[in-house]
């Protein structure tokens, strides 16, 4: 089996393995991304739109962005809606802090770009991979590639893979840590060329569920509403969800309707590894942790998983010895778990919980209330939206 070599073998070219390259490829840190599907399937998929400053740094950092400054759209607030009532949460005002909106699909496109105009090696197509060594100083993994079976050695595997990936099926169990929970719905998205209802997303609450208007510019609107976890998107006819929509969010004629052009059902979970490292296998970004979507957290939090392992990398590399690399976990976790404990909250304070939580929802209905007239509160909300300092 013919073995190619490398210093780090990153498994998954979506964010968190494309940045993780990038970030190593300019401190002089040689990689390989393998990568299962495609890169159009991997740049098509319609996930993230909110970007904290952290992540936009990161990016500015791999150089990658140069869209993101011309094409995002930068938002100093959010509207919160309560019944139909809308209320502007000031983050400028309240934390000096502010998100910038670009695609996920964006993000990965540029990223994809830089990695090929910098030469770094990237296998689209990578099939079957498997981890190998380790626990020894040279872990490899084998994979299947245009018909030939192929090995990569590396010192160091990352796990980029996201949920449903090989890395974290490839720790022993009885050395995983996790911690898991689930929601009693779903979430249906709808991307459409027209113009969003404000100049913010807004977030509400409704007695008939949650809603949400995003955007992924002036011109294309991407909306979320609270359905049944078996809910599927082919019984929601465009109209059915933009009256929804409209319904939720106390629409008084600014929501514009046009022809979905995707249309996609959402689970929610909440999810966390524990075991970010085992033996040279680092895991990053939903390879380790899932949170529901609510507080727009999941690709930023990818991103500052890779700010603590690229460092601790590149420290290794510069002759700083392992130090780094074992503290990665905790420095990750510390940030992880605060963003799990937001987006849980801005879930929980959103949604319906249903009958059998009657007391539950009336609770959420009066914290809503009472954020939208504490300042201290919303202070709060804020600061955790912008994104938790790194
Ligand atoms: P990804 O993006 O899932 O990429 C993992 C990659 O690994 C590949 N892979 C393998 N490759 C080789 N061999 C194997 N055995 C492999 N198994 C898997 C996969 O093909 C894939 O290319 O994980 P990564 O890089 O950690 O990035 C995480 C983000 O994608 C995710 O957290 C966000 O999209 C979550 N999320 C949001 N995050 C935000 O920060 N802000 C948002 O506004 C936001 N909105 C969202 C979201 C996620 C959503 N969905 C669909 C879950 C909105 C939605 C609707
Ligand atoms: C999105 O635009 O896809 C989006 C925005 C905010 C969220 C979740 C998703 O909280």
């Amino acid at each position: 089996m013919p073995a190619l070599k490398t210093q780090v073998a990153i498994i998954g070219a979506g964010p968190a393995g494309l940045l993780l390259a990038q970030a190593l490829h300019e401190a002089g840190v040689e990689s390989v991304v393998l990568e299962r599907k495609d890169r159009g399937a991997v740049e098509g998929r319609i996930r993230a739109g909110v970007l904290e400053d952290g992540t936009a740094r990161m990016l500015a950092e791999a150089k990658v962005d140069a869209r993101m400054r011309s094409e995002g759209l930068v938002h100093h607030g959010i509207e919160l809606a309560q019944r139909g009532r809308r209320r502007r949460i000031d983050f400028a005002d309240l934390v000096g802090g502010s998100v910038v909106i670009f695609g996920q699909s964006e993000v990965t496109k540029d990223l994809g770009d830089r990695r090929a105009l910098v030469g770094g090696e990237t296998f689209y197509d990578a099939h079957d991979a498997s981890l190998h060594g380790l626990d020894t100083k040279r872990p490899s993994v084998r994979f299947r590639h245009a018909g030939e079976r192929l090995a990569l050695e590396a010192d160091f595997i990352v796990g980029c893979d996201g949920y449903h990936g090989v890395s974290r099926a490839s720790i022993p169990a009885q050395a995983l840590r996790t911690f898991e929970r689930g929601y009693p719905f779903a979430w249906l998205g709808i991307m459409a060329d027209v113009a969003p209802p404000a100049d913010e997303l807004i977030y509400a609450q409704h007695d008939r569920g949650f809603a949400l208007c995003s955007m992924r510019s002036r011109a294309r609107s991407r909306h979320y509403i609270q359905v049944a976890p078996d809910a599927r998107a082919d019984d929601w006819p465009d109209e059915r969800i933009w009256d929804e929509i409209a319904l939720r969010i106390g629409d008084e004629g600014s929501l514009k309707r046009a022809p979905s052009i995707e249309k996609s059902v959402i689970p929610m979970r909440s999810f966390v590894c524990e075991t970010m490292r085992h033996g040279r296998l680092f895991l990053a970004g939903d390879a380790a942790h899932i949170v529901p979507p609510t507080g727009a957290k999941g690709l930023n939090l990818a991103a500052s998983d890779v700010h603590y392992l690229s460092e601790a990398l590149i420290g290794f590399y510069r002759g700083r010895g392992e130090a780094g690399l074992e503290a990665y976990p905790a420095r990750a976790l510390a940030r992880v778990w605060k963003a799990q404990r937001f987006s849980q909250w801005m879930t929980a304070l959103l949604h319906n919980f249903g009958p059998g939580e009657a007391f539950q929802d009336r609770v959420h209905r009066h914290e809503l209330d009472y954020v939208l007239g504490s300042r201290a509160a919303q202070t709060s909300l804020a600061e955790n939206y912008v994104g938790l300092p790194y």
